[in-house]
């Protein structure tokens, strides 16, 4: 059976009861000043609920809870086989109430239901799985020092980590960072965007039953000038593991340099460019470049936003953009065969038709798209769109649109592609197509970005590390590099003589 097409989800929609409470030390609670925001569903405009609106006294009650629960070893003391196995028990309540968790990502986020069951759910699952696996299956290091002396060098949990996430991907990214953090025994504060906080106050809920102990796991909603500026400014939180904009990242950097120096990491935005040369098969890449920028409504981190195209080829791949482009036309997200949503908000579906219109004034053409639909369902969408004939200097091509907008660049040669790829301030991901594979890996190699996918795109797994490269951030997400971020490592050095 399949549960996205034997789903009434719009039934199982109106008996939906979200929780709009913090969860702070076990508990689901009003914020301390009883203030609470507006969520809204991006497919018809229409509120869901009110949330807690957590400001710094919340964030104090959440960092106090957590700093006592990882004092008294609640957690990081457990033996590793009994952490890994109350993860593992969340992991099975995850999955148990995946309808229920993808619903509330798709009414939040305007996402295809079908992307929320088979992608954000499961990934958020698998994801925390994998990490819960990690416990007890990593060893420390002894370093090699000579007979007499015995170098330890141990991963400790660094203690209070926040996890600062975005709106286009709660459940995955949010398991990116609580995975490896609770694994590590540390104490976790969530603060989800305040525009799709609903999956992760779900967490919680299944956190809870699971038996993860009071005070380990907390969520906090909140907006980011009042919950995520006190995150980053509290003096007794040890490290922010943060993705977002690269505006806000470097907000997260001052908060640390004005505080306690605590570590921050960072996953910010990107313009990832995606090379096609005339070597590559071009119906594939054509598959590809369409599900590189119009997956997720434009709305990813490392969409395939640059279209880098040799000029031979450009016209050829161009029109067989065009029958991905009508396939992928939004429609319902509550309809189990919709591949594109709505847009987040109604300023950001404003932002992204002004970058169209900025794109055009620039000298772009506009080729395919460019404006908005679905007006009856009181939703913000916009449909796949093609800018052409731009050139890299143009804002359109520098900016980060984080919408379904693709911009077409021409080159004459690999060397000039590589060039426009890597001018660029973002480095988060890139691909070239080429079926001369010693060709492609070696423009590969020099391209500054933190994944390089080579005849794909977005091909993805939890063991492959992810982050960026320059303005895109620092350090790594997925993997066992994610470690990096939430642990310490200790060196215990023992003379033996
Ligand atoms: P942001 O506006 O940067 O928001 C991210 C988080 O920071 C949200 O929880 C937000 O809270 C909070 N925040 C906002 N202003 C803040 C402030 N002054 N102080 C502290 N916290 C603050 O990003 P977004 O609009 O949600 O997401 C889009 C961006 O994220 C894009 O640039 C995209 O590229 C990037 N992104 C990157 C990646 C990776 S892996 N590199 C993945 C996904 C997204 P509020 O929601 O309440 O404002």
């Amino acid at each position: 059976m399949s549960i996205v097409a034997d789903t009434n989800w719009r039934a199982l929609a109106q008996s939906l009861k979200p929780r709009n409470q913090a969860f702070i030390n076990g508990q689901f609670v009003d914020a301390v000043s009883a203030q609470t925001f507006p969520s809204y569903n991006p497919a018809n405009g229409q509120k869901i609920t009110d949330i807690a609106a957590c400001d710094a006294a919340d964030v104090d009650r959440a960092v106090t809870a957590a700093r006592r629960a990882f004092e008294s070893g609640v957690w990081r003391d457990l033996k590793p086989l009994e952490r890994k196995t109350i993860l593992l028990r969340w992991v099975a309540l995850i999955r148990e109430h995946q309808r229920e968790l993808a619903l509330l990502e798709t009414l939040d986020t305007g996402k295809p239901i079908k992307e929320s069951v088979n992608v954000d759910v499961a990934s958020c699952a698998a994801g925390l799985q994998w990490y819960a696996e990690c416990i007890d299956k990593l060893y420390d290091e002894i370093a090699p020092n000579g007979p007499s002396s015995l170098v330890l060098v141990t991963r400790e949990p660094i203690g209070v980590v926040a996890a600062v996430i975005p709106w286009n991907y709660p459940l995955i990214i949010g398991s990116w960072k609580i995975g490896p953090a609770l694994a590590a025994g540390n104490s976790v504060i969530l603060k989800p965007a305040e525009q799709a906080s609903l999956s992760s106050l779900k967490l919680a809920e299944l956190a809870q039953q699971a038996g993860i102990p009071e005070g380990v796991f907390n969520v906090l909603p909140g907006l980011g000038h009042q919950a995520g500026q006190a995150i980053g400014l509290h003096p007794d939180i040890d490290a922010v593991v943060f993705t977002g904009s690269t505006e806000v990242g470097r907000k997260f950097l001052e908060y640390s340099a004005r505080s306690n120096l605590k570590r921050v990491g960072l996953e910010l935005g990107g313009k990832s460019p995606h090379i096609v040369t005339e070597e590559a098969d071009l119906e594939k890449a054509a598959m590809y470049v369409a599900y590189a920028i119009w997956y997720n409504q434009g709305e990813t981190c490392n969409a395939g936003s640059r279209l880098i195209v040799q000029r031979g080829v450009k016209a050829k791949l161009l029109k067989l953009l065009e029958p991905w482009a009508e396939r992928l036309a939004p429609g319902d997200p509550l309809d189990p065969t919709t591949e594109m949503g709505a847009l987040i908000s109604a300023e950001h579906c404003q932002r992204v038709r002004q970058y169209i219109e900025l794109g055009q004034q620039e000298g772009a053409i506009l080729a395919i798209g460019g404006r908005q639909l679905r007006p009856e369902s009181g939703g913000w969408y916009i449909g796949p769109t093609v800018l052409d004939r731009v050139q890299n200097d143009m804002q359109v091509a520098r900016e980060e649109i984080f919408g379904p907008v693709l911009v077409v660049i021409e080159y004459d040669d690999l060397e000039e592609a590589i060039a426009l790829a890597n001018d660029s301030e973002y480095g988060l991901a890139a691909a070239v197509w080429c079926r001369d594979i010693s060709k492609a890996h070696l423009a590969a190699r020099r391209l500054r970005a933190g994944t390089v996918w080579i005849n794909a795109f977005d091909h993805t797994s939890i063991n492959a590390p992810f982050g960026g490269y320059k303005q895109s951030g620092n350090g790594r997400d997925k993997s066992l590099h994610a470690f990096d971020k939430v642990t310490e490592l200790k060196t215990t050095w023992l003379e033996l003589h």
